[in-house]
């Protein structure tokens, strides 16, 4: 039978590769290629060393006029910005691989032209142009805690527009109950998708009135610029009250149903993985406490927030769910 191989979810944190190993392993990776690059450009063509980066290399985005957007100040952080080198370098995307590494494999990743794709439970269903859609919304900053299941978080400042803008351009009809979101498939540019055993493509869902929350933000940028492919581009879901598993990355299609989606991690572990996945330190993973977090950058631990102290826009979604299982 085939053996499932490098489960990183289903890694305590303490065997996870620490932060500051990555870091110097990052450091001692980019020291070399820089230094064997040096050794080998003659003099003269000096000026290639370190031409920058993947983008840089590509064509210029479209949207990039739109950045960087006005901040929003109503959302407000407890602690500093991550580096935005971590950002852009310690990611979860299985598609391109179960290990946090997968930054320069997801620049195979083609995001133009990206077309996303509205249906189920609308007045009509359509595809629109990613680039058509970003210049209907107005774009904003907003700085976000981010808090993944595995016991790590990072602090983000995302560029994007509300989800309840989406909601509204789809016109779903009042008998839909829930969105489901759908990341794209082609194992020929993922080669994660390859791995037969996951439960490709990658999907996630949330009720209306969640998608409809001031604090649903569908995301296109980060620190002032269009996003990077590794963090979802062109488009992804950032929800900061839930596990970071719900942030579905480069969606293709929303489809609004009065059937709850079954995601790709409570497919592929339900016992560990459910639906709600709302942040709540009582409430430990089967296989390690959600207490505390590995704050990325600083290594700090910090105690976690119930709601990841977003309560205030959320608590209330939840009244009268006590029989559920709200948490991941
Ligand atoms: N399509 C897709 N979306 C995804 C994932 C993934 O593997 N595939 N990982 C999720 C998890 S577990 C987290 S923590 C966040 C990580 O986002 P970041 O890499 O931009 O920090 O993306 C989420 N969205
Ligand atoms: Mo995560």
């Amino acid at each position: 039978m085939m053996m499932r191989k490098r489960r990183g979810w289903e890694m305590r944190e303490s065997e996870a590769t620490p932060e500051d190993v990555f870091r110097d392993r990052r450091r001692l990776v980019k020291g070399i290629a820089a230094g064997s690059m040096l050794a080998a450009a003659a003099p003269w063509l000096g000026g290639v060393v370190g031409a920058g980066s993947a983008r840089a290399a590509g064509a210029p985005d479209p949207t990039a006029d739109l950045y960087p957007a006005k901040r929003n100040p109503r959302y407000v952080l407890d602690r500093p910005i991550t580096d935005e080198e971590d950002v852009t370098h310690y990611n979860n995307f299985y598609e391109f691989g179960s290990q946090k590494e997968i930054a320069d494999a997801a620049q195979a990743l083609k995001i133009r032209p990206w077309s996303i794709a509205i249906d189920g439970m609308v007045e009509k269903p359509f595809t629109i142009e990613f680039d058509d859609l970003v210049r209907k919304v107005t774009l904003e900053e907003r700085l976000y805690r981010h808090r993944c299941v595995e016991a790590w978080s990072m602090a983000v400042p995302w560029t994007g527009f509300p989800m309840k803008a989406l909601v509204e351009l789809a016109k779903p009809l009042g008998s839909a109950k829930y969105v489901r979101m759908e990341t794209f498939k082609d194992p020929a540019e993922a080669p994660g998708q390859k791995q037969f055993w996951y439960p490709w493509p990658y999907i996630e869902g949330l009720t209306i009135p969640e998608a409809t929350n001031e604090l649903a933000f569908m995301v296109t940028g980060a620190y002032g610029k269009p996003l990077e492919k590794q963090n979802g581009a062109p488009l992804r879901l950032v929800t900061p009250w839930k596990y970071g598993f719900k942030s579905t990355k480069s969606i293709v299609k929303f489809t609004f149903t009065d059937k709850r989606p079954v995601s790709f991690w409570e497919t592929l572990q339900g016992s560990e993985y459910g639906f709600w996945a709302n942040v709540n330190p009582d409430v430990p993973h089967p296989r390690w406490s959600q207490a505390t977090e590995r704050v990325i950058g600083t290594n700090e631990r910090r105690p976690t927030l119930i709601w990841n102290g977003y309560g205030e826009f959320v608590a209330h979604l939840y009244d009268g769910l006590k029989n559920e299982r709200l948490f991941a």
